[in-house]
């Protein structure tokens, strides 16, 4: 499927209406500054989700109605050191309820790992999480424009250490690679 029409539609910090009315929900998780808004953008080939440099900066659950069929869900990002305490927990409970402690389902989720860092503390415990709560999910390796061949063969060996049989998908959004292979997976 092509993606024909992006649109943005609400900024959630609770449960909303919206995870329960039907709309297949594609949802994209990871750890602060990894790439998901990125991501979004270069597969939506529009600036709709707001990347920024400065990590943190998605606090609350963007989504997105693409081609009128289905939802893009923009989780914050977890892990994130500086921001304060509560701030933190908040933005865990509201990542948790949306992907575990309700009866909300997506229809994908995509765990972004950033391919250059390889898979932190927080990171395996999403992935243990995801699979604990049988989630139909992929693994997309970011940022691999910043490695050589060598750095990028070493590191996919100790990623798929911890993943085993999952599938990676890496890409970049800088030379645009891995992305085709994203969008036709998530949108079957
Ligand atoms: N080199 C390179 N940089 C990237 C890539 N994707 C994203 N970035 C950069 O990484 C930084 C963070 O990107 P975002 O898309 O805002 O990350 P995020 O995961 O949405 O961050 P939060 O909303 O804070 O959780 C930005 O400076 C991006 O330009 C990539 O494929 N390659
Ligand atoms: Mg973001």
């Amino acid at each position: 499927m092509k993606i024909t029409s992006v649109k943005f539609l609400k900024g959630v910090v609770d449960s909303d209406e919206l995870f329960t009315d039907g709309t297949p929900q594609i949802a994209f998780i990871g750890r602060s500054n990894v790439g998901k808004s990125s991501l979004i953008n270069a597969l939506t080939n529009s600036s709709i989700s707001r990347a920024s440099s400065f990590p943190g900066r998605t606090q609350e659950i963007n989504v997105f109605l693409i081609n009128n069929l289905v939802y893009f869900v923009d989780l914050p990002g977890y892990g994130f050191s500086r921001v304060s305490g509560a701030g933190k927990e908040k933005i865990t409970d509201l990542i948790d309820c949306y992907l575990f402690n309700n009866s909300f389902t997506q229809h994908k989720i995509v765990l972004i790992i950033d391919a250059n860092v390889g898979m932190t503390d927080k990171d395996i415990s999403m992935f243990d999480e995801l699979a604990r709560h049988k989630k139909d999910f992929i693994i997309a390796l970011s940022k691999i424009d910043k490695m050589n061949q060598s750095e990028y063969h070493h590191k996919m060996m100790e990623i798929k250490k911890i993943t085993g049989q999952h599938l990676l998908f890496p890409f970049s959004t800088k030379s645009m690679k891995g992305l085709t292979q994203i969008l036709d997976v998530v949108l079957i």
